[in-house]
């Protein structure tokens, strides 16, 4: 019996690329230019990230050709000595890092994990109150189109339209005629922090399980940069690992004790069947990362990173949704700043290799393909370790784009100035 080594990993891996530019030259070339436009271009897409190399490294590996149903110690396969190592790890760093009581690290997104919280918890037609859409919160927290929101009946609060604040006498009184199973806290698109504390008075008045989705800030709560809701009682906090948190596409569910043994029969077999074990893997990796002050560094810089880049874009005349930001994101109004839809915005802005997602604003007129603004994030840009005065370049790049998205001297120099700027940060892992 022996273990490969290092070298012997090292030119496996270098063979196993010769296969694919060989064998399959159409995802090879795409694979290229995938890495090509992330070299060369600024994520500020908030929900991406570059992971750790380490990630990169489980990802690629033998842990994706094993099957895993079941939990650690109780599978329905055998050969599952290191499967059951790394599921542990996983676990027991996630409670580490998040100071919780049960972890479970299998949901393969962060629809299925929440899906597996309500399902697992509650019985369908059951209330749960959660942010409205196009207020920030999630598809999966009770819009209309996604089978939650036909399966529960979903009670919405909503922002106020100046500063964001929740209104939380209205999510008392709502609560108190509505008797919500859940009250569901946490966000997509939404650049404020949570008041916990009102959440949970108010969720423990009507005897309401309380949960976090905390998808977007996992990794500020894992970098001790952002609250941590269950500093304040909160039964569950779901999180998907891609994000803040820089690690493998997943989900997890974190819980307090008495809701452990329903939640993971729920994630498997309620939900899912086997677990992608090289994603578990990557897991495990990321939440050691997290343990780091390097990580804490991180976490504290992406939130110096989005006040800077949301203050210099205001200074420049830019209309952002609640006048500023309290996290890693903000979300621009562009028709209101520029005159231009978010898509417009997203495809001039793309031209010069800055990325951005189109969004809806709260209460839109317009539709979702066409809304009237641009979500922009500070975690990936962090990552490459850009800091603040990068974000005021950022933000006079954007600035100048979305004036003038139809003057090609424009775009070709900044285009120009965007790529000579991404050589000085390289990308973990390429
Ligand atoms: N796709 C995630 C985001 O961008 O926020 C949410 O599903």
């Amino acid at each position: 019996m022996t273990l490969n080594n290092i070298d012997q990993q090292a030119a496996a891996l270098l063979s196993n690329m010769k296969e694919l530019e060989t064998n399959d030259p159409a995802v090879y070339a795409a694979l290229l230019g995938e890495e090509d436009r992330e070299r060369n271009g600024i994520e500020l897409i908030p929900s991406e990230n570059y992971t750790f190399p380490e990630v990169l490294s489980v990802l690629g590996s033998v842990f994706t050709n094993k099957y895993s149903e079941g939990y650690p110690g109780r599978r329905y396969y055998g050969g599952q000595t290191y499967t059951d190592q790394i599921e542990n790890l996983a676990r027991d760093r996630a409670k580490t890092v998040f100071g919780c009581d049960h972890a479970n690290v299998q949901p393969l997104s962060g629809s299925a994990m929440n899906q597996a919280v309500y399902l697992g918890l509650l019985t369908p037609g059951d209330t749960i109150m959660a942010m409205d859409l196009s207020h920030g919160g999630h598809l999966t927290h009770g819009a209309p189109v996604s089978h939650m929101g036909s399966l529960f009946n979903f009670v919405r609060y909503v922002t106020d339209p100046v500063d964001g604040s929740i209104d939380f006498d209205q999510v008392r009184a709502d609560a108190l005629r509505t008797k919500p199973k859940m009250m569901l806290c946490g966000y997509t698109s939404y650049p404020r922090d949570i008041d916990y504390a009102a959440f949970k008075t108010i969720a423990d008045e009507v005897g309401a399980i309380t949960m976090t989705d905390a998808s977007h800030f996992g990794g500020l709560v894992a970098g001790r940069a952002m609250a941590n809701p269950f500093d304040f009682g909160f039964d569950i906090v779901t999180t998907t690992t891609h994000k803040s948190l820089r690690g493998p596409r997943g989900g997890m569910v974190l819980c307090r004790k008495p809701f452990a043994k329903a939640l993971d029969k729920s994630v498997f077999p309620g939900l899912q069947g086997g677990p992608h074990m090289n994603a578990v893997a990557g897991i495990a990796v990321t939440l050691l990362k997290a343990q780091t002050q390097e990580f804490q560094d991180y976490a504290q810089q992406v939130l110096v990173n989005a006040k800077t880049l949301s203050n210099a874009l205001m200074a420049g005349g830019v209309s952002l949704v609640t006048g500023g930001t309290d996290n890693h994101m903000m979300v621009l109004d562009t028709m209101a700043s520029f005159g231009l839809d978010g898509r417009v915005a997203e495809e001039v802005l793309d031209r010069v290799q800055i990325t951005t997602n189109k969004q809806i604003i709260p209460d839109d007129p317009n539709p979702p393909l066409r809304p009237s603004g641009i979500r922009v994030g500070t975690p990936a840009a962090t990552t490459r370790g850009m800091k603040a005065q990068d974000m005021e370049q950022l933000a006079s790049w954007m600035i100048q784009c979305l004036r003038a998205p139809e003057d090609e001297a424009v775009i070709a120099s900044v285009r120009q100035e965007v790529e000579t700027f991404c050589q000085r940060f390289p990308v973990p892992g390429l």
